[in-house]
């Protein structure tokens, strides 16, 4: 890579080696080409930019053309990683500066209202798990994105997120009442509701700007607020919080993470297959190889914690978190 490349660039190729759909990656390719100094030690490389561009572009055309639809659906965000978050707010409340500081990708983070109009996924990471985060275009209680439901139907977590430095009670209720008119959240009776128990996605609360909030704002919202969220007290000014932000998102999604080992190797501790929790070694073999799967003749286990490391397990094994898993094939 030549050297004199600036923050911008690097910034811009650190969203585009994370970036988790066709589209993120080409709005990260054109930052690239935006922001790469021009000049002669650089040709090759902005060749190469444009050169990944134009087939990234011919790919997503062709997407959108199969689809038999126009416009490809901004508000339609692909799940990527072990699992998606979405947040959710009202205008001004600090949801781009949390997928700005979590993750690389590009988001519009200003101090006027109204800042960020489309969904834009970003891949952050608990540990080496990476998860997605979606940041979304704001409502009120008057408006909202007609395509924004889509965005969170897809979603694992809501993050609604609530700027604990203005009038929090209002911002609650626009958003508990704009998710419960979509079915998104657990209805206060489940008994009474089937369907709207099946549609409800798990959330929680973002209480963002602890750095300015004035003292007892968060006990108040707790207090008056009538659902029984869990509550993650942040700021992107001082990062308090965005640890405990992203394990628990981690936990929430209630996924293991294991790693592969091909036998006489050593396992690949970079990228972990993330399964649903209860998932076994059989569900992991079919996860890497469907067609393979069938030939599975036994598996050898590793962890940790474990005193018997590299033990048999048979395919019912129930796999455990950062367990390392060496599949026989026959
Ligand atoms: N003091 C403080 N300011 C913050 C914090 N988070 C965000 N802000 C500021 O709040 C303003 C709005 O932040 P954004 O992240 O753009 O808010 P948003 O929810 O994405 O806004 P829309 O795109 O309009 O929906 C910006 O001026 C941020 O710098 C925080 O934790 N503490
Ligand atoms: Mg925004």
């Amino acid at each position: 890579m030549p050297a004199n490349l600036t923050p911008d660039y690097k910034k811009a190729d650190d969203w585009y080696r994370s970036a988790s759909t066709d589209e993120e990656k080409l709005a990260a390719l054109e930052e690239m080409l935006r922001t790469i100094p021009k000049h002669k030690g650089t040709e090759g490389l902005q060749a190469d930019i444009k050169r990944k561009m134009s087939k990234l572009r011919a790919s997503v055309e062709s997407g959108v053309k199969k689809g038999g639809v126009k416009h490809a659906d901004v508000f339609h965000i692909p799940r990527s990683g072990a699992g998606q978050v979405v947040l959710i707010g009202l205008p001004n409340s600090g949801k781009s500066s949390i997928v700005a500081h979590l993750t690389n990708a590009h988001v519009n983070v200003a101090d006027y209202p109204f800042a960020t109009d489309k969904p834009v996924p970003g891949m952050m990471k608990h540990e080496d798990v990476p998860i997605q985060l979606v940041d979304t275009p704001p409502i009120t209680a008057e408006f909202a994105p007609s395509g924004l439901v889509n965005t969170l139907r897809s979603a694992d977590i809501i993050g609604i997120v609530i700027d604990l430095s203005v009038d929090v009670l209002e911002q609650i209720e626009v958003c508990i009442k704009y998710l419960d008119s979509h079915k998104l959240l657990m209805p206060a009776d489940a008994a009474k509701d089937a369907e709207w128990v099946h549609l409800a996605r798990p959330a929680f609360v973002i209480a963002t700007k602890a750095d300015i909030a004035p003292a007892g704002t968060l006990d108040t919202l707790k207090e008056l607020t009538t659902r029984p969220f869990e509550y993650i007290e942040i700021s992107t000014k001082t990062a308090t919080g965005l640890d405990v932000f992203t394990r628990r998102c981690f936990e929430i999604l209630d996924v293991v993470r294991v790693y592969a080992k091909k036998p006489g190797k050593e396992p690949d501790m970079q990228e972990p297959f993330m399964l649903p929790r209860g998932s076994t070694v059989q569900d992991l073999a079919y996860h890497i190889h469907r067609q393979l799967a069938e030939h599975l003749k036994s598996a050898r286990a590793w962890h940790s914690s474990s005193v018997h490391d590299g033990q048999s397990v048979p395919r019912e094994h129930v796999l455990t978190d950062k367990e390392i898993i060496e599949l026989h094939f026959g």
